[in-house]
């Protein structure tokens, strides 16, 4: 079995809905089990900043499914949501981000694991760190180190983590 986190992002079409719907869908895909869900946090877009802000948050996934089809079914997940992307860096309905995938790092086409942003981001990082504050980066990095060193950019709480069902 391995352990996955995925990022979640939306600043479109209720984005709070728009997570929590994300969120219940990944709850009740077989292939998975949701094993932690951070708080909701809205965020400062990163890129053009004439767009709204937007809301995140980081989910832990056990599952068997392999790295290309775990992002096959979230990226089913992203569809359903009426995914929308407006422009590059721009406003979008929902994405869901494989950041990482136990300690692998992984680069084709399609994909790349860890997540290429992860470093930069304050909205994965803080989120990533209030599940999984003792988790090492395969580069050997804290990433509770990172989230307290990175600039908040006015990241803030704004919900409470999903209730989890078990
Ligand atoms: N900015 C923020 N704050 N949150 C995101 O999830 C996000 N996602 C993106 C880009 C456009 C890079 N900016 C973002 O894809």
């Amino acid at each position: 079995m391995a352990l996955a986190y995925l990022g979640l992002g939306a600043n479109l079409n209720n984005p709070v809905s728009q997570l929590h719907a994300a969120i219940e869908q990944l709850q009740q895909a077989p292939e998975l089990s949701l094993s932690a869900c951070s708080s909701l946090y809205a965020s400062k877009p990163m890129g053009p900043q004439d767009q709204p802000d937007y809301v995140n948050a980081v989910v832990a996934v056990a599952t068997e499914l392999s790295p290309a089809e775990l992002l096959m079914l979230v990226q089913g997940i992203e569809n359903d949501a009426g995914r929308l992307r407006l422009r590059h860096w721009g406003e979008r309905t929902l994405d869901i981000d494989i950041l990482l995938y136990d300690d692998i790092s992984l680069h084709t086409e399609t994909l790349s694991i860890p997540h290429p942003g992860l470093e930069q981001r304050e909205f994965v990082l803080v989120p990533l760190a209030e599940i999984a504050p003792g988790l090492y980066l395969p580069n050997g990095k804290e990433v509770a180190a990172l989230a307290t060193n990175i600039a908040r950019n006015g990241l803030d709480i704004i919900a409470p983590a999903v209730t989890m069902q078990d």
